[in-house]
């Protein structure tokens, strides 16, 4: 079973957008294993963003996620990488699908309301940044068997 880090981004956050997010993620059946609500540290933001280092977004990327409070969570599925990344549309919400996260409530690739892991490996390293391991809560949910065949 896979598990991916999701962010509700300082936007998401600011604009009252945080129930609505969550809700997407719950309809499409992923299961949430942890959740804080957090501002993060500058030191946090650079290890979650190493891997842009030096690109020219890189600054303006690390300033806005410290800019104001976040709301981190785990979802656990089957292939829960990519179903949540469909659920969030393409990073630029500009061209990011109505019915997206991103293309339902953004406008700008600078403020695209959340983050989500992009791989199996980064999602690894993403969640063991924001989550320790007791934090991370293993449930059994009532509907699974009318999610998962
Ligand atoms: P994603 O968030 O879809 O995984 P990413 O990992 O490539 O996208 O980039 C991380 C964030 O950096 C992204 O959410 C928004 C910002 N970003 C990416 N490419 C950008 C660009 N060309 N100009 C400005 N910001 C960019
Ligand atoms: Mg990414």
């Amino acid at each position: 079973m896979e598990q991916t880090l999701i962010l509700v981004k300082p936007d998401g956050v600011q604009r009252g957008l945080v129930g609505s997010i969550i809700k997407r993620f719950e309809n499409r059946g992923l299961k949430l294993v942890g959740m804080k609500f957090i501002l993060m540290t500058r030191e946090l933001a650079e290890l979650h963003y190493a891997v842009h280092e030096g690109k020219p977004f890189y600054e303006s990327l690390v300033a806005y996620i410290i800019s104001g409070p976040v709301v981190a969570m785990v979802w656990e599925g089957e292939a829960a990488i990519e179903a949540a990344r469909s659920t969030m549309g393409t990073t630029n919400p500009v061209t990011a699908s109505p019915g997206t996260i991103r293309g339902d409530f953004g406008m700008e690739i600078g403020r695209n309301l959340v983050h989500g892991s992009d791989s199996i490996e980064n999602a690894k390293k993403e969640v063991n940044l924001f989550f320790a391991p007791g934090e991370i809560v293993a449930w059994r949910r009532e509907t699974d068997s009318w999610i998962r065949e």
